[in-house]
C-alpha cells in the first residue's frame, strides 16, 4: 500500500525543468503511517504504471496544460486498482471533468495539504467524498479558531463563508481606486448597481473608523475635543456639551446604505 505523488506531463525531458512543489508539500502531508511517498515527476521521467498495486493510493495534481495527461494517468491507476484522487488548479477549478474524465475517487478543491490525510484515511476505509472542499475547510477552522480567540464575535464567525472572499476583494478594489465597471467584469455583476455595494460599504467603513480614531482622541486627550469637531465641522452645542461623535450625521451620507 503505497502512495504516489504524480505530477503528469507528456514529455519527460530527464532534466528537472518546472518540478512543481506541490509534491513536496503533499509529501510532507503525508501521515508517517503510509511510508515515503513515491514522487513521479514525468517532466523528468515517465510513470510506469506497473508500479501501481491495487489498493495503493494515487495523487495528481494537473494544472490546465497537463490535464490530459493527468486523465490518462489517473485512467491507468484506476485500472490497476488504485485510488485516484485529483488535485491543483486545473481540478480545483472544474471538479467534474476530473471526475467524469480522470476517473477520479475523489477530487480536493484548494490547498490538499490540509486535508490529504483526511482523503487518505477516507479511502483506506473504502468510502472516500467526491469531492473535498480544502479552502471551506480552512476557512470553518480560521473561523472556529477566531471565535476562541473573540468570544464576543462568535456569532458572526459562525457564519463564515468563502463567499467573504468575493467581498474582500469587492471592497480592497474599489478602495484602492478600480473603477466599478471593471470590479463589475470580476465579480460577474450584471449591473454595476450591484457593484456599488462595495463602494458604499467601504466608505461607510472608513466612517467608522474615522468615529472610533476621533472618540478615542477625545477621550484620550480631552482638549482635543475642539480639534476634532471642527474635523467634524460641526458647531458645539449652546450649553458647551460635545455632541455624541457620529460622523454619519456630518458627512451627509448614510452609513447603512
Ligand atoms: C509559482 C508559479 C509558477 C512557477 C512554478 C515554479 C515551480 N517550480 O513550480 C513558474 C513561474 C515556473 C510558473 C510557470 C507557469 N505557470 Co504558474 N503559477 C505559479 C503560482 C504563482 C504558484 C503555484 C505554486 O507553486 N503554489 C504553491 C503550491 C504548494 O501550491 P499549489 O500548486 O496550488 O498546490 C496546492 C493545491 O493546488 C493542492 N494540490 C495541487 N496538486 C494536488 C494534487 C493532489 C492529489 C491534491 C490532493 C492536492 C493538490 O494542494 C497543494 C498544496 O496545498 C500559481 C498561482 C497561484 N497563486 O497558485 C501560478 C499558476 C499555477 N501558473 C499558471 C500558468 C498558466 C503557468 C504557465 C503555463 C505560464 C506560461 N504561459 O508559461 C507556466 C506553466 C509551467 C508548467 N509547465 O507547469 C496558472 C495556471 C492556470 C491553469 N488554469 O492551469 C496559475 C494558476 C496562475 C494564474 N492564475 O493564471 N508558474
Amino acid at each position: 500500500m503505497a502512495v504516489f505523488l504524480i505530477n503528469p506531463s507528456d514529455h519527460s525531458f530527464g532534466t528537472a525543468v518546472i518540478t512543481p512543489r506541490w509534491l513536496y508539500v503533499l509529501a510532507a502531508a503525508t501521515p508517517l503511517s503510509y511510508g515515503d511517498p513515491v514522487i513521479v515527476d514525468e517532466t523528468l521521467e515517465a510513470l510506469v504504471p506497473s508500479t501501481i498495486q491495487s489498493g495503493d493510493f494515487v495523487g495528481i495534481g494537473i494544472h490546465t496544460g497537463n490535464a490530459l495527461r493527468g486523465y490518462e494517468v489517473g485512467r491507468l491507476a484506476r485500472e490497476r486498482g488504485a485510488w485516484v484522487v485529483y488535485g491543483g488548479i486545473h481540478a480545483t477549478l472544474y471538479p467534474e471533468e476530473a471526475l467524469e474524465r480522470g476517473h477520479a475517487h475523489a477530487v480536493v478543491k484548494g490547498d490538499g495539504d490540509v486535508i490529504w490525510s483526511k482523503v487518505l484515511q477516507a479511502c483506506m476505509q473504502g468510502s472516500p467524498d467526491k469531492l473535498y472542499e480544502a479552502i471551506k475547510r480552512f476557512f470553518a477552522n480560521a473561523a472556529s479558531a477566531a471565535a476562541f480567540e473573540r468570544p464576543e464575535l462568535r456569532a458572526t464567525f459562525a457564519t463564515v463563508s468563502t463567499h467573504w472572499l468575493r467581498h474582500t476583494f469587492g471592497l480592497h478594489s474599489i478602495a484602492n481606486g478600480m473603477a466599478l465597471a471593471t470590479a463589475r467584469n470580476f465579480l460577474g455583476h450584471k449591473d454595476v448597481a450591484t457593484t456599488s455595494v462595495y463602494s458604499t460599504e467601504e466608505i461607510a467603513q472608513q466612517y467608522r473608523e474615522l468615529d472610533v480614531f476621533l472618540m478615542e482622541s477625545t477621550l484620550q486627550d480631552p482638549s482635543r475635543a475642539l480639534e476634532v469637531e471642527i474635523a467634524q465641522g460641526r458647531p458645539k452645542r449652546s450649553n458647551g456639551s460635545h455632541p455624541n461623535l457620529d460622523t454619519r450625521n456630518l458627512i451627509g451620507v448614510d452609513a447603512q446604505t
